[in-house]
């Protein structure tokens, strides 16, 4: 039986669970994690004998590491992510489902002895400030120190946690082995009635840090629609404008669409005065403020961002957060104890070592970082990151973003008419799939919100739910699409996106402010190129011309698509969202 540390909590619903899941899983040893920065290092020392981790070098990264992940497990499987509510109409048709009991009993075999001769590390964590009457509480048991390191940089870890839940059942029982990292075996699965998850066989991402995909979006979803508020896929950005006005903006974008890039956008030179600070980059909860407006909140600690394409042109205040304090995994290593990944300033070097530790050569075909290649850092390490963020009641949104990779049809940005229409349009949206998930890269995929890879229930009542929270915020923010990815004929991007995304964001948040200039199309408002600052911009005036054009034939087909994709979320799909497909169809006639 396992050697356990003396529990440094008299909650006995906690050691009660802890003590069954060890009695399950069989670890030679227990240990309870406190979030001390001493314990960070021994924890770091211990990865650093076993091989989990490598140092880089102390001088050109200072304290950082590099883990590499088995090459079988390198993205979210979702394919292997279960909702097992009771019923199947529950989880709804865009998560795979099996009943809770059965999904228990065979989880119970993989589990099973699953952590002979590791240790199992409890680590308790809070979502949310710990002040704040809204965190949620987690304790996540796993046989992964590389997991244990992650939580702490990705969460508020350790004594703080236990001290929350004092002698409180309510907390999330995540449960997560890497066992024999078999993908036959590996399942990551979400028991919402019981707030439990149990994670066998992936030790990536967020397949096994149970607390952000798992916890903070698909439960919090759950929660969320129980108790009124919403658990999205959002970044988090604070605007201030030359005049010193404050303003907040949520923009929900598919996994590697750039949402760490907006949110830690440099404005350009023509926009002197400008500056835009952080809040979060993935995850953000939002309640009505008692002030009618919609409060949003970054319940994370850090940042899980994708390494390539990140540089100095695309996010200088990403490298900079990166140069110290950070954990890269599966990006490609230097001679010289440094990390490299594709897009990063300068030329590839001639030689590397790749993410999966093979000797690599400039001019190889195969790329040296993988395309899902990460780093992991606090969010103190932003030298972006806007005060507010410490702020337990959130702050105030003025507008909502939703946006994915489309090569054609959606506009650079597209205002809603109203929340309705603006749900329609974020519920309907279509992204090219990225690596940040398993299987193919670059299909046309329908995913409302950025969030069908996270929302715990079915679809069509999550799109009931924004329905019924815009019809009980007084101040919504209001709703846009926007689209830095169209291309031209000849398959170049039509906006050169980045830092220029600014000039977007200041339309948007005067179009807020009734001051900004539109076009009135069928299926919504669209900047024209007058309407937006265009100052020194390094563009082809077609090219703006033509990221900012909605084409009828274009959305025509479009609007096809969406109606099939209604059809396929079925029976629970709000009346309002078919009529409003209905509506933009009739307007759009042939
Ligand atoms: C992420 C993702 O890790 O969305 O944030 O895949
Ligand atoms: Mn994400």
């Amino acid at each position: 039986m396992a050697t356990t540390i003396a529990a440094p909590t008299t909650n006995r619903h906690l050691v009660e669970w802890v003590d069954e899941m060890a009695r399950m899983c069989k670890p030679d040893r227990v240990y309870w994690c406190d979030g001390s920065e001493a314990e960070y290092g021994r924890l770091l020392n211990e990865a650093l004998a076993s091989g989990a981790l490598v140092a880089l070098d102390e001088r050109k990264r200072p304290r950082s590491y590099y883990h590499r992940s088995d090459p079988t497990d390198v993205a979210r499987s979702e394919e292997l992510t279960f909702v097992c509510t009771p019923t199947k109409e529950e989880a709804g048709p865009t998560n795979n489902w099996v009943e809770p009991a059965e999904m228990y009993a065979r989880l119970r075999g993989i589990f099973e002895g699953s952590m002979r001769g590791r240790t199992l590390y409890v680590v308790p964590y809070i979502m949310g400030l710990p002040d704040s009457p809204f965190a949620k509480v987690g304790v996540e048991l796993t046989d992964s120190v590389y997991v244990a390191l992650s939580i702490r940089v990705m969460a508020r870890m350790g004594t703080a946690a236990l001290e929350r839940l004092g002698s409180s059942d309510e907390f999330n029982r995540g449960l997560h082995s890497i066992a024999d990292r078999d993908p036959k075996r590996r399942y990551i699965c979400h028991f919402p009635q019981d707030n439990a998850i149990w994670s066998v066989g992936s030790g990536y991402g967020g397949n096994a840090l149970l607390n952000k995909k798992c916890l903070a979006l698909r439960i919090a979803s759950w929660y969320a629609r129980n108790e009124g508020w919403l658990a999205e896929h959002m970044l988090l950005l604070e605007a201030t404008s030359p005049a010193g006005e404050v303003r907040y903006v949520a923009a929900g974008f598919p996994s590697a669409c750039g949402k760490t890039n907006l949110a830690m956008l440099v404005p350009p030179p023509a926009f002197a005065g400008w500056r835009i600070r952080t809040l979060g980059d993935d995850i953000v909860w939002m309640r009505i403020g008692e002030d009618g407006r919609l409060y949003a909140m970054n319940p994370e600690a850090g940042f899980f961002g994708v390494a390539p394409g990140t540089s100095t042109a695309t996010n200088p205040n990403a490298m900079k957060m990166l140069e110290h304090d950070a954990i890269f995994t599966n990006v490609a290593l230097t001679e010289d104890g440094d990390v490299w990944w594709e897009g990063i300033d300068g030329p590839a070097p001639d030689r590397l070592t790749d993410w999966q530790g093979r000797p690599w050569r400039r001019g190889s075909k195969e790329p040296a970082a993988h395309p899902n290649s990460r780093f992991t850092v606090a969010l103190s390490n932003n030298p972006a990151l806007s005060p507010n963020v410490n702020d337990p009641k959130g702050v105030p949104v003025s507008a909502l973003l939703f946006g994915g990779r489309r090569s054609t049809t959606v506009p650079l940005a597209l205002e809603s008419f109203n929340w309705t229409h603006g749900v329609y349009l974020a519920g309907t949206m279509g992204s090219e799939t990225t690596a940040a998930k398993t299987g193919a890269v670059g299909v046309l995929r329908r995913d409302p919100m950025a969030n069908i890879p996270f929302v715990g229930y079915d679809m069509g009542r999550y799109l009931g739910h924004w329905l019924e929270m815009g019809a009980r915020i007084p101040h919504p923010p209001r709703i846009f699409l926007v689209n830095w990815f169209r291309k031209a004929g000849d398959g170049k991007y039509l906006w050169p996106g980045y830092g220029e995304n600014m000039r977007v964001l200041e339309w948007v948040l005067e179009r807020c402010e009734g001051k900004a200039g539109a076009k009135e199309t069928p299926v919504g408002w669209t900047p024209r190129p007058s309407d937006l600052e265009l100052r020194d911009l390094a563009a082809d005036p077609a090219a703006v011309e033509a990221s900012v054009r909605v084409d009828r034939a274009e959305w025509r087909e479009e609007l096809r698509l969406q109606g099939r994709w209604l059809d396929e979320l079925g029976p629970t799909v709000p009346r309002a969202l078919r009529l409003q497909h209905d509506l933009l169809e009739a307007s759009l006639p042939a």
